[in-house]
């Protein structure tokens, strides 16, 4: 059985094993919805982080809330995606994780969302850490025990 009494979440960082923001992909607010879904489409997330021209946090975008935001009353307008932004439908109400904070935080986000994003104290987005790594982390930690 995994015992966790050694691995205290509350010691690691959660900058650890986050994934840099280099390699995240993101859609600015401005952005049209059909640049956002494109984005979506061709890196195959379902959600990617919405930041701001100075790269500070906003909210996210998902393939759901473009396809919802496309539905009229009768039929799909494809129009919604040409004339709607991405500040327009975007979920703001996200919770995030500050640089200095630990995978303990981060793992109550992660219950409801697959990825934290990953903020500096000037609400840049650092990295997103993200429920693949946390679970890779929780093997290493049950193999390691094993041998
Ligand atoms: O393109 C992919 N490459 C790899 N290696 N895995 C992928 C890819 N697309 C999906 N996956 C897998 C991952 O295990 O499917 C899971 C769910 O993807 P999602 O949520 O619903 O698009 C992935 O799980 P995860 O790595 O724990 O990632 C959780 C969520 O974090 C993803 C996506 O919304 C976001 N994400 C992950 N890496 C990202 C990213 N967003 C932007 N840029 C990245 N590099």
């Amino acid at each position: 059985m995994l015992d966790l009494s050694n691995f205290d979440l509350s010691t690691i960082p959660v900058t650890e094993n986050m994934i840099d923001a280099e390699k995240v992909a993101h859609v600015q607010l401005q952005n049209p919805l059909e640049h956002a879904l494109l984005v979506l489409t061709k890196t195959g997330y379902n959600a990617v982080p919405v930041l701001d021209l100075d790269g500070k946090f906003c909210g996210t975008i998902s393939k759901s809330v473009i396809v919802e935001a496309m539905f009229g009353l009768e039929q799909i307008e494809v129009d919604q995606l040409y004339d709607k932004k991405v500040e327009d439908v975007m979920e703001e109400d996200i919770p995030t994780v500050r640089i200095d904070d630990s995978l303990e935080k981060a793992l109550h986000v992660l219950i409801d969302h697959s990825f934290a994003c990953v903020l500096d104290h000037q609400d840049k987005m650092v990295g997103i850490y993200t429920r693949r790594e946390m679970l890779k982390q929780l093997r290493n930690e049950y193999y390691q025990q094993r041998s």
